[in-house]
């Protein structure tokens, strides 16, 4: 494991500030107070089946009840619930028909260009039967994959959602990767078909989806797909494969509304998602039903504290987890009202968050550090998107995921969007962990900026050591989780064993949960603080990008003869990409440079998407390295941040490089 290299003050190691939740909020909120926490930890820790089976019968409505909570017999692949029987579209939709919520509205969606369309939990639950039907149609069915390509959408839901129905597994792909990027995990997934659309309309522009899902399919390897599903957005044009491609609307146009949900059991996989990690090919993480399910609903009461009347609005795309967990599931599962937003922040102008809440009276509203970030900047240059120039006193609740966020940007939300009104929730979680693991309760934890505070009850998270020995608080270390829970990863699709070695390391004692962050726990409060990724893995703008991945694309460009990537902080994306390359022609410099620099971005564009391009690119004649040919990453991390090596450098075997590599091109 690379070292971890901790900026104290950047993380708010030495934040005093403490904010109790706002009387009133905490009164009617789902758990109120420190007490109700404690109880519900207390129940875990004294019986952690009997809290989870009571939690999951609670939840959800199952058609098989469950007899057997946790089997740990072939740990670390845990099962949870494994012969109860249910369906999430059913848990969705259905359910909120029966609840009384058919005309409550379940999505209000709202257009780049401004437009909203209301759709209602009956409205929704017929989109999905009928799209469910079509997919049927074409033979898709339980256990399938289908790869799911598409932007912003009430269709994007829609398709995860009919996937769910018929026990069909889905992969949604983020609209802005490559076509490489799509193809590969095409290929790993084996998706029988992929859903997509002509274009995505952002910012006032239209991109391409098909006819990059076109491209994927012609750099061949993916013969398992048979149909590609065409959501008409834009009526851009785009090509067409007669007997592969069919418009959404023709495939659904005389299906029925009605769709008897497929039963399948808890482990059945609900959801790949493909996330970066250490090593060069993403992985395959796969989700459950049951489990995960839960996750999803119960961190929409406890973290959101989701009343009957809120307006929820998560900022994230379907394309991430964040989007699965908090657009897809988690918010139809309680029966919200939420918003789908299929633009950017920035446009028409740096005020469309603040309009957007304004004009939906968005209550609780969840976005990431950087969004907020760039937002700060915005709202400094042009005092008019400022959000005191917007009416947001519908806010109740304000929520931050994705990556550490830094003290002074908590504390401009807290005070300009929040109106010092409204609690933050800091959620720590990944890809991996399905739903929130370490985050305030709003209505019970003291926040303090910079800090996700404590782990959510029933999740057993800790800090050890390299040996997998606990650590004394106020000291940094390991971040696990000692016990498996319901939404946890059930393996890589593929690929058991990487996902065992990934996981639940030997050095750990293989029975500890790695999530690959380092953390530290207050000596006084015991609140965790996430001091940044122990592995190869980068947080950019709160996407993950593996080291690795970036340095085989480079090096696949003809004039590439060996890369380095490593992070650098940035003030607004959190990290920044920073590439040291060696060409195999001699070192350019000047205008050469700059224009090699230009193209080997990109290069990594087309290889695996815009957010993996390097901001950075500096070139030598060589990298450092040690006398065994090791690269020494610890020298190019000082080096990208412009500061004086005073490291020990009596291990490196080409010093002169270093001068080299001080200027980008
Ligand atoms: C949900 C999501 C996971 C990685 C994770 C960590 C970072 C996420 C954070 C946070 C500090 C928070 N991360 N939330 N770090 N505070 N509140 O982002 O999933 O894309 O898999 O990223 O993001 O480093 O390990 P994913």
């Amino acid at each position: 494991m690379a070292e971890n290299e901790t900026n104290q003050e950047n993380h708010g190691l030495q934040e005093h500030r403490v904010f109790p939740p706002p009387s009133g909020f905490a009164a009617n909120a789902a758990i109120s107070g420190m007490e109700a926490y404690d109880k519900l930890c207390q129940e875990a820790a004294s019986d952690y089946e009997g809290f989870w089976a009571r939690l999951a019968r609670e939840h959800l409505d199952w058609q098989t009840p469950f007899t057997n909570t946790l089997d740990e017999s072939d740990a670390p692949f845990y099962k949870w619930f494994a012969d109860g029987q249910l369906n999430a579209s059913y848990n969705c939709l259905d359910r909120n028909l029966l609840n009384g919520n058919a005309e409550k509205t379940a999505i209000v969606f709202e257009a780049d260009d401004g437009a909203t369309t209301n759709v209602t939990y009956r409205d929704l639950h017929q989109r999905v039967c009928k799209f469910a039907n079509g997919l049927k149609s074409r033979g898709i069915k339980k256990g399938d994959r289908v790869i799911i390509y598409m932007s912003m959408s009430v269709e994007g839901v829609a398709a995860m959602q009919a996937c769910a129905r018929i026990g069909a597994t889905h992969s949604v792909v983020f609209g802005g990767f490559s076509a490489k990027s799509l193809q590969e995990r095409i290929i790993d997934a084996g998706a029988v078909a992929i859903i997509t659309a002509d274009e995505q309309q952002r910012g006032g522009k239209s991109l391409p989806l098909k006819a990059i899902v076109d491209e994927a399919l012609a750099m061949g390897g993916c013969d398992t797909v048979r149909d590609v599903i065409v959501y008409q957005r834009t009526k851009g044009n785009i090509a067409f494969t007669e007997g592969r491609d069919i418009w959404l609307h023709d495939l659904v146009g005389s299906q029925s509304t009605e769709c008897e949900p497929e039963w399948v059991e808890a482990e059945h996989p609900l959801f790949i998602l493909y996330t970066s990690g250490s090593t060069g090919t993403p992985k395959g993480v796969q989700h459950s039903t049951g489990g995960y399910l839960l996750w999803a609903a119960l961190t929409m009461k406890w973290t959101f504290d989701i009343k009957p009347n809120d307006v929820f609005w998560c900022t994230a795309d379907i394309g991430w987890v964040t989007g699965h967990s908090y657009i897809a599931y988690g918010p139809l599962a309680v029966g919200a009202t939420q918003v789908v937003f299929e633009g950017v922040p920035t446009f028409p102008t740096a005020g469309r968050f603040w309009d957007t809440i304004a004009k939906h009276k968005v209550s609780i509203f969840y976005t990431a550090p950087t969004a907020i970030r760039s937002l700060i900047k915005a709202s400094d240059v042009d005092e008019k998107v400022h959000p005191k120039n917007y009416d947001l006193s519908s806010l109740r609740l304000l929520g931050s995921v994705g990556e550490p966020i830094n003290p002074e940007a908590w504390m401009w939300y807290y005070k300009n969007v929040g109106q010092e009104r409204c609690p933050i929730v800091d959620t720590f979680w990944q890809t991996e962990t399905g739903g929130h693991m370490i985050t305030p309760l709003p209505g019970a934890t003291p926040m303090v900026p910079g800090s996700c505070t404590l782990p959510l009850p029933g999740i057993m998270a800790a800090i050890v050591d390299e040996a997998g020995a606990d650590v004394p608080n106020g000291q940094g270390g390991i971040l696990v989780v000692k016990r498996p829970w319901p939404s946890m990863i059930r393996t890589i699709w593929n690929n058991p064993e990487r996902f065992r070695t990934s996981y639940f390391p030997e050095e750990l004692g293989g029975k500890y949960y790695l999530a690959g962050d380092g953390a530290i726990r207050n000596k006084d409060t015991g609140y965790f603080t996430i001091t940044g990724r122990i592995d190869d893995v980068l947080n950019v703008s709160g996407h993950r990008m593996g080291t690795m991945e970036i340095e085989s694309a480079l090096v696949a460009n003809p004039i590439v003869a060996e890369a380095a990537v490593v992070g650098k902080p940035d003030d607004t994306t959190g990290e920044a990409i920073c590439a040291f390359v060696v060409l195999k022609q001699a070192r350019p410099t000047g205008e050469e440079a700059k224009k090699l620099a230009l193209e080997l971005r990109n290069w990594v564009g087309k290889e695996i998407g815009p957010i993996a391009k390097p901001k950075e690119i500096r070139f030598g004649d060589n990298l450092p390295k040690t006398r065994s040919g090791k690269i020494m990453r610890r020298l190019l991390r000082v080096l990208a941040k412009g500061e004086t090596i005073t490291q020990d450098i009596s291990t490196l075997e080409n010093p002169a490089i270093l001068d080299q590599l001080k200027e980008s091109a």
